[in-house]
């Protein structure tokens, strides 16, 4: 696997109030990119549209992506979560969630004549594609992913009697394979790409014919906040990650944070959540967002940060991003 390479690192300064080079001044690096990718813009997108098109109350199922503040705004607005399809009445309109569903799942909406809409990020159908291929060529597939995230619940259900969940470098020596010369690694959109690098070594000394990936199943979203975040990691005495507890993608980001240099890294839902104890001492701040998570989320925790005299910041850019996703058919032309 290719991992995304820096287009250029860059430290532009785009506000200031004092001198950031004096020593002792205080500063904000603000990764670029962070944030939205286009697969969760989509996916949320779809079910403001199917609220518009469907009215409330809407189903959705699971949360739509994992962010706190996305499902209590969409809960405001009439959305029910549920865990599964037996929650929702006959014929209502339900919406799967950006991590995917195993066709398990769409058989039982069927049952309840569900009107379903397919919300799954296409990079994820993607990774789905690959494991019903490598079934049908009777591969094992050696999926490598968190235990019990919906994604991985997602893609193994494509091909129940060929996947195995290899959940990090720790759990390489339990894997068993029928033929090891018809084996192949696909792996959950959102983990960090290093220990996953690791996982695959350990797992090829195991078993040297071991088939890569058609193409990277880390998005390319995932790798971009990697890197952005590794470029101001050494440069930060604290790296404060937006993002949700049970959102995969923004729990990596304070690992590669802290992997890659920095002295403290934590991750917060809201500004409200930054300790100002943190602060203690510190000169630099870094700051990302995972996937999920809205900017006015990011505004808040500078804003707060400028309060004790973080105002300056300054964009530290890896990559440009400028990939959109259609919506699901039936909600193109509401598209604004
Ligand atoms: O997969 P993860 O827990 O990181 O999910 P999030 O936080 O909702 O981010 C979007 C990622 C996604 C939908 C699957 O790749
Ligand atoms: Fe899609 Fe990647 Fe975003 Fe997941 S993190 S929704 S795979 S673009």
């Amino acid at each position: 696997m290719s991992s995304a390479i820096p287009l250029n690192v860059g430290i532009a300064r785009s506000a200031g109030t004092g001198t950031i080079d004096a020593e002792g001044a205080k500063r904000v690096l603000l990764a670029e990119p962070r944030g939205y990718c286009a697969g969760v813009d989509r996916a949320v997108e779809t079910v403001e549209k199917a609220l518009e098109k469907h009215g409330a109350p809407l189903y959705v199922r699971k949360e739509i992506v994992h962010n706190r503040h996305v499902v209590e705004t969409l809960r405001e607005r009439g959305v029910i979560f549920v865990d599964e399809t037996d929650e929702v009445p006959e014929g209502a309109v339900l919406v799967f969630s950006a991590h995917g569903v195993s066709p398990a799942v769409h058989e039982a909406a069927a049952t309840r004549n569900l009107h379903t809409i397919d919300a799954t990020c296409p990079l994820v159908t993607k990774v789905h594609q690959e494991a019903k291929r490598f079934a049908r060529d009777d591969f094992d597939i050696l999926l490598i992913g968190h235990e019990g995230h919906e994604e991985v619940e997602g893609t193994a259900g494509e091909a129940p009697d060929h996947v195995q969940l290899v959940d990090g470098p720790d759990a390489v020596d339990r894997v068993r394979v029928r033929d090891e010369n018809k084996v192949i690694w696909l792996s959950q959109t959102t983990l960090s790409v290093d220990e996953t690098m690791e996982t695959v070594q350990r797992l090829r000394e195991r078993f040297p014919s071991l088939q890569d990936p058609p193409s990277d199943d880390i998005c390319y979203a995932t790798q971009n906040r990697q890197v952005a975040v590794k470029a101001m990691a050494p440069e930060c005495d604290l790296v404060i990650v937006v993002g949700s507890r049970n959102s995969s993608n923004s729990v990596r980001l304070v690992e590669v944070a802290l992997n890659a240099g920095a002295r403290a890294a934590h991750l917060v839902d809201y500004a409200r959540e930054v300790d100002p104890a943190w602060l203690d001492g510190v000169r630099t701040v870094g700051i990302t967002s995972g996937a999920s998570v809205p900017e006015i989320l990011v505004r808040g925790v500078l804003d707060m940060l400028a309060e004790h005299g973080f105002g300056d910041v300054q964009s530290v850019t890896t990559a440009n991003e400028t990939l959109v996703f259609a919506l699901p058919r039936e909600l193109r032309a509401a598209r604004s």
